[in-house]
């Protein structure tokens, strides 16, 4: 059952790792992680159990490889992927699945991102990658989490209270400034 999961391990950090992962978040060097933490919280929001990891394609291609092709026999259903600069780890990684792949452009510190975004966008015909704006992770943990609902009525009207706080907040902000 797609809710289920074991408590987090103690003392979990950064570095998640539930016994059941139904999403894969890999990022290409852990000066990605405080941009891609949006998205582990968010799947914690939604008790949506996830591992997160580093993998690097052009560091640790192997890993890369290995991390790819055992990811559906694993259990995982939807994977993450941040990157950036050449940021080509959610494109292989996407080559070497037939899970859904969502793509963090993460922002690097010479070219806004901007390289990062075209690296991930621009996938050829035949290997979609799903891509969310610059450091835009916590879109890609939602998108994650709209995937596993389909057909899941529960984790469908979780989404939906969610969008509907969402709005309140934002029409709350409305009234005030109208005050
Ligand atoms: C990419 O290069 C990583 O995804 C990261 O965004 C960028 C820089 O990595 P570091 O040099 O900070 O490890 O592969």
């Amino acid at each position: 059952e797609i809710m289920k999961h074991a408590p987090h391990p103690p003392g979990s950090g950064a570095l998640h790792d539930h016994p059941n992962p139904l999403v894969g978040v890999v990022m290409g060097s852990d000066s990605d992680l405080g941009v891609m933490i949006p998205a582990a919280k968010i799947l914690d929001q939604f008790d949506i159990p996830y591992e997160l990891t580093i993998v690097s394609a052009h560091r640790t291609p192997d890993r890369m490889v290995q991390y790819a092709r055992s990811a559906s026999a694993r259990g995982l259903r939807v994977l993450i992927a941040g990157a950036g600069g050449a940021a080509h780890l959610p494109g292989m990684v996407a080559a070497m699945t037939a899970l859904p792949v969502i793509g963090v452009p993460v922002k690097g510190s010479s070219l806004d991102g901007v390289d990062s975004l075209y690296s991930i966008v621009q996938m050829p015909r035949g290997i979609p990658v799903a891509t969310v704006a610059i450091n835009n992770s916590m879109n890609a943990g939602l998108l994650a989490i709209r995937i596993l609902s389909a057909g899941i009525p529960r984790l469908v009207q979780a989404m939906e209270s969610f969008l509907h706080k969402q709005e309140q907040e934002v029409l709350g902000k409305i009234s005030r400034l109208q005050d």
